[in-house]
């Protein structure tokens, strides 16, 4: 039985601004090179970790372009949701925005915390679950239940699918994680996960593997964002289970694509953090930011020192009580 798992396609029709190509074609590219790779290894199933749009409401002229060609798959996809995919971080809303879309004209099967799908091929049987994307995912309280899950014993492998921030190794406090060595006792003989875009790679524990090989596109102009080359992962599960990371050869070096000027004037910290601040200041310009795109390009900047990536969270955490607050009157 064979899989292809990609994550993080952060769909959109506009080009972000640390980019020096054309976003959109460039996601267009890619996800027709991802179809080839599938076709080449003739891959059963594809499984994708969410965030597959930028935003919930995204146009319905680019969500018809790419319906289109994610149909060009021709195999089951089974998804879950990613915080990008839903509104207000409250998965409830699905039925609403662009991947419920997706889900409703049964281009996608997602799957929600009480779903699992077992898969049988060439008598192998697999058991997918999917944990779409929660405020609480990485809580202290409640990782668990999300990131550890049970085999049972009529099955030969389990995957877990889920949109969390799973780290091989501590970050910075102020921004929850979960690491892969608090959930080494899951049952699952696969964690695929998303959300965090610059990925861990392939990683073992206990016999398992636990993969995030990152955002199949580069949209914060960090130095290791700039060193990174998106990839798929092919997995194939028989008497063993088989995982191999594959490159996309549609992404171009990071230097053609990420605007290395923008990450020189992030050099100034001051700067840097002056204009983050006068973004959440003032009041009109803040409900069009990305709050998680914020956190994401905060956290994943190297040229940040902890100090100031702590202060920033610290102020955003405060931020953003008063903006859930308008999101949901508008919602
Ligand atoms: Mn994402």
């Amino acid at each position: 039985m064979k899989f292809l798992f990609f994550t993080d396609s952060h769909i959109r029709g506009t080009t972000p601004k640390n980019r020096k190509d054309n976003f959109y074609e460039t996601l267009k590219s890619k996800f027709e090179e991802i179809i080839n790779i599938s076709k080449d290894l003739d891959v059963d199933y594809i499984l994708h970790g969410g965030d597959w749009f930028d935003r919930p409401d995204i146009s319905p002229s680019i969500v018809r372009e790419f319906a289109i060609i994610i149909k060009g798959f021709n195999k089951p996809i089974y998804t879950i949701a990613g915080n990008h995919d839903i509104y207000g971080h409250n998965p409830k809303t699905i039925g609403r925005t662009m991947l419920g879309l997706l889900e409703g004209t049964g281009i996608v099967t997602l799957l929600g915390y009480d779903d699992e799908m077992v898969l049988k091929k060439g008598g192998i049987s697999t058991k997918i679950t999917g944990r779409p994307y929660n405020y609480d995912i990485d809580s202290e309280e409640y990782y668990k239940k999300y990131y550890i899950v049970k085999k049972p014993d009529d099955v030969d492998y389990t995957i877990n699918i889920i949109h969390g921030m799973l780290l091989s190794k501590p970050f910075f406090k102020g921004i929850a994680y979960t690491l892969l060595d608090d959930i080494k006792d899951t049952e699952a003989d696969i964690t695929l996960a998303g959300h965090y875009h610059s990925g861990f790679g392939i990683k073992k524990r206990n016999d398992k593997f636990f993969i995030n090989t990152g955002s199949i596109v580069r949209i914060s102009n960090s130095l290791a964002e700039i060193k990174r080359k998106p990839s798929v992962v092919f997995v194939e599960v028989k008497e063993k289970i088989h995982v191999e990371e594959i490159q996309l050869k549609t992404a171009l070096p990071g230097e053609e694509v990420l605007d290395r000027e923008q990450l020189e004037m992030s050099k100034d910290r001051n700067l840097k953090l002056h204009e983050f601040y006068q973004g959440i200041s003032s009041k009109g310009e803040y409900k069009k930011i990305d709050l998680f795109k914020i956190i994401d390009e905060i956290t994943s900047n190297q040229e940040l020192s902890r100090e100031v990536k702590e202060e920033a969270l610290r102020r955003i955490g405060i931020a953003r009580e008063s903006f859930s607050k308008g999101e949901e009157q508008n919602d």
